[in-house]
């Protein structure tokens, strides 16, 4: 349901895995420790789950929506996936829960160096305020999400470089000096 690990450099198609040879994979506690958070729930009974309702009470996450990606669902298909995947920041966290399909979400670790993870059917991850990442479908081409905020959405990326807003210097203080 969620795996993450390393990405090779190479320049080929962004929905391919881009594993590093030999494969080097990442553990969900060496996510925690850039502030990415993520939990496997029960996606065909989400309407009723109680860890979720748990989750969005302790945490505040008021807000929710589902967000569909295939081109006949989302307007402007090709240039939200263009946008996705431009390497950003947002001012708040980013909450996905998969209920259908997989996609990878890319994140930036304390050394700039690229983590994929990957989710599927009922993955849960939240990307703090102020990291680095994006996005990307994988070669089965579609995903479906619950979107989650606190209070009012604000979807908002900020392109890199933005190292200059208070939610990127946060995150630097919290999660990358740390030593
Ligand atoms: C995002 O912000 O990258 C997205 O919402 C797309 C992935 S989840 C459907
Ligand atoms: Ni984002």
């Amino acid at each position: 349901v969620i795996q993450a690990w390393y990405m090779d450099d190479s320049n080929d198609d962004q929905r391919l895995p881009h594993h590093k040879e030999p494969k080097e994979f990442v553990s969900l506690d060496k996510l925690a420790e850039i502030g990415v958070l993520s939990w496997r729930l029960d996606a065909d009974n989400y309407e009723t789950d109680e860890e979720l309702k748990k989750i969005r009470d302790s945490r505040g996450y008021s807000y929710m929506d589902f967000c569909e990606v295939c081109p006949e669902k989302l307007p402007n298909y090709e240039e939200k996936i263009k946008s996705f995947f431009e390497e950003h920041l947002h001012t708040d966290e980013e909450i996905r829960y998969i209920v259908a399909g997989s996609g990878y979400f890319d994140v930036r670790d304390q050394n700039e160096a690229w983590i994929r993870v990957w989710l599927k059917k009922g993955g849960m991850i939240v990307l703090p305020a102020g990291i680095y990442h994006r996005f990307t479908l994988d070669t089965n081409n579609y995903i479906k999400a619950m979107r989650l905020f606190v209070g009012d959405p604000v979807w908002t990326p900020f392109n890199r470089p933005h190292d200059h807003l208070p939610a990127r210097k946060e995150y630097v203080e919290a999660f990358v000096h740390k030593k």
